[in-house]
């Protein structure tokens, strides 16, 4: 069994593998015009967690994948993150002005490049999948498509966008001024959606391009939807209890908007409980898939509650 010791450590170096490789995969000026290069670089290298990333080249080592061919979906997936946040910031969406512990995108670059910035690192990020990791092996091209397949849904419309859309369209208000009522189920497929695909694919991928077998990709996959919605929940609860600093952006905006939060339909101890027993049921999952890598659940762990 590979255990959970030494997992700060293997947090920073897989952060710096990333980090490493992130810039590296951007085309860069003069093939890409300065302005909106810069504009990429600004909100892409400004310090995230590299939660999913980081979650990606675990799931491969928990299939006993070769970790540095994860490397480009995982890139790939922090460039699709970053695009999220860059949008979701925007005056039309959140209307966010500090992201990543600085001034969001838009405030610096206005409006107009932070669109076009978000729209160059979703794209860029497809280019990556196509291109990486060159190979020659028709099985290794088979995972390929497979993962673009796995992240274009999860990015897309069944997944990120549709629940943003979601999202977007509970606060709102229809011509009588209204705000359509989500419900606990509606709120939690919106954020399966929102937040939960993306997570889910971050996983799903690595164990995919590491060569995982059927059963352990489907186990990854379950376990990684608890450690999404896990994560959901904490951010609600972190957002009522105002951690600014570990949300890395404005706090309390989901509560003054008026959009359902869990601490809101359940109360914050009943929140907290639900996200223990996501972890629960990860684990649970995993074990029965005979993934017996205490790592990857140490991982979940760290992803939901943002602690080194
Ligand atoms: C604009 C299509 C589109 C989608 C936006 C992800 C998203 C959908 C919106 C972000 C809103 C938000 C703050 C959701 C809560 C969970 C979340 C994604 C937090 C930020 O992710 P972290 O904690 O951030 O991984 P860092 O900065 O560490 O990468």
């Amino acid at each position: 069994m590979r255990t959970a010791d030494g997992l700060a450590e293997y947090l920073d170096a897989r952060r710096a593998d990333v980090e490493a490789t992130l810039g590296t995969l951007l085309p860069a000026p003069p093939d890409a015009p300065d302005v909106v290069d810069s504009a990429m670089r600004y909100s892409l290298l400004a310090g995230g967690k590299r939660l999913r990333p980081i979650l990606c080249l675990a799931s491969a080592d928990a299939v006993g994948g070769e970790r540095m061919m994860a490397m480009p979906a995982a890139c790939a997936i922090e460039l699709i993150h970053t695009y999220s946040l860059i949008h979701d910031d925007l005056p039309a969406m959140d209307n966010d002005t500090m992201r990543r512990g600085r001034p969001t995108l838009h405030v610096v670059a206005g409006e107009g490049m932070a669109i076009l910035a978000g729209d160059g690192l979703l794209t860029e990020a497809f280019h990556v999948l196509a291109r990486e990791p060159v190979s020659r092996d028709p099985q290794v091209a088979m995972r390929k498509l497979r993962v673009i397949e796995t992240i274009g849904r999860a990015a897309g419309v069944v997944g990120m966008v549709g629940g943003q859309a979601i999202d977007l369209a509970s606060v709102t208000p229809d011509s009588a001024g209204r705000l359509p009522q989500l419900d606990a189920t509606a709120l939690r497929s919106m954020h399966a959606r929102k937040t939960g695909a993306l997570i889910r694919a971050s996983a799903v991928s690595g164990a995919i391009i590491g060569a995982g077998s059927d059963d352990q990709i489907a186990a990854i996959d379950r376990a990684a939807g608890e450690f999404g919605l896990a994560f959901q929940i904490v951010d609600d609860i972190l957002d009522v209890e105002g951690v600014a600093a570990t949300l890395g952006k404005t706090a309390g905006k989901d509560a003054a908007a008026g959009k359902p939060t869990y601490p809101a339909l359940y109360g914050l101890d009943a929140s907290r409980r639900m996200a223990a027993e996501c972890l629960d049921r990860a684990a649970a999952t995993l074990r029965e898939a005979a993934i017996d890598d205490d790592r990857l659940l140490a991982i979940g762990k760290w992803i939901v509650n943002r602690s080194n």
